[in-house]
């Protein structure tokens, strides 16, 4: 019976996630869907790669989803990009029909892409698919090799690994081969780039990556 009822909760889910994805390729946008666990540097990339793209005159449009609170939103928005602020309120995660609620309030400005920040939490935010067309995690190289094997869900379901803070290496004992073959086990077609976006090396290469699903 229990499970029937999560089962009902996540079929509810999609049918409006599928609304949200007619409704982005309606006003021709790309949807990034961006998770990680707490801290591992989503809002760091956004600034890193938004700046990028608007550079090559690809203009960027972003929500922020947060249990509490607007920092995140107040970064995005010194880059002088449309914004709008989901607070869970609570909820570890973001579902479609927060998303759609929040679209309705985004100025799209000519936006070619649009970045959903998830909330930070490496389980949660994996298993609700909100209307994206890319789901990318970020992992920080902080968080150590085992996260593949022990968190597998998010590394299965994203198209797109960015290994974060590659700048601390000499400090870690990581071993980053052993990382990635963890991860490629768990999802042989996972596409993984190293970057840092303390130093900026790696994001180019990520960035050009992004523009080739861009129109
Ligand atoms: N050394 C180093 N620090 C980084 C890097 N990227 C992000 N940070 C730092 O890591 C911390 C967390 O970064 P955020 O970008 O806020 O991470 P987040 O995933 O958005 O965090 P939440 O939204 O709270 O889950 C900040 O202090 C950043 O300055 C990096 O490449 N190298
Ligand atoms: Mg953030």
């Amino acid at each position: 019976m229990k499970i029937k009822i999560v089962r009902s909760i996540l079929e509810a889910n999609d049918r409006i996630a599928e609304e949200n994805r007619l409704l982005f390729k309606e006003k021709g946008l790309f949807v990034v869907n961006l998770m990680s666990g707490p801290g591992a540097g989503k809002t760091s990339v956004l600034v890193e790669t938004i700046k990028r793209l608007k550079e090559k005159g690809v203009q960027s449009a972003v929500i922020e989803g947060d249990i509490e609170g607007t920092e995140d939103a107040d970064r995005i928005s010194a880059l002088e990009v449309p914004v709008v602020q989901i607070n869970t309120g609570g909820a570890c995660h973001l579902d479609a029909n927060m998303v759609r609620q929040a679209v309705q309030d985004l100025e799209l400005n000519g936006a070619k892409i649009l970045f959903i920040e998830n909330v930070g939490n490496l389980v949660c935010p994996a298993e609700f698919y909100v209307g994206e067309d890319m789901k990318v995690m970020v992992l920080s190289v902080t968080e150590g090799e085992d996260k593949p094997t022990k968190y597998p869900l998010m590394f299965r379901e994203s198209k797109t690994l960015l290994i974060n803070k590659i700048d601390l290496l000499p400090y870690l004992d990581l071993d980053l081969e052993k990382l990635k073959n963890t991860a490629s086990k768990i999802n042989p077609s996972l596409k993984m780039f190293d970057i840092s976006c303390k130093t900026g090396k790696g994001i180019d290469k990520w960035v050009d990556y992004l523009l080739e699903f861009i129109n």
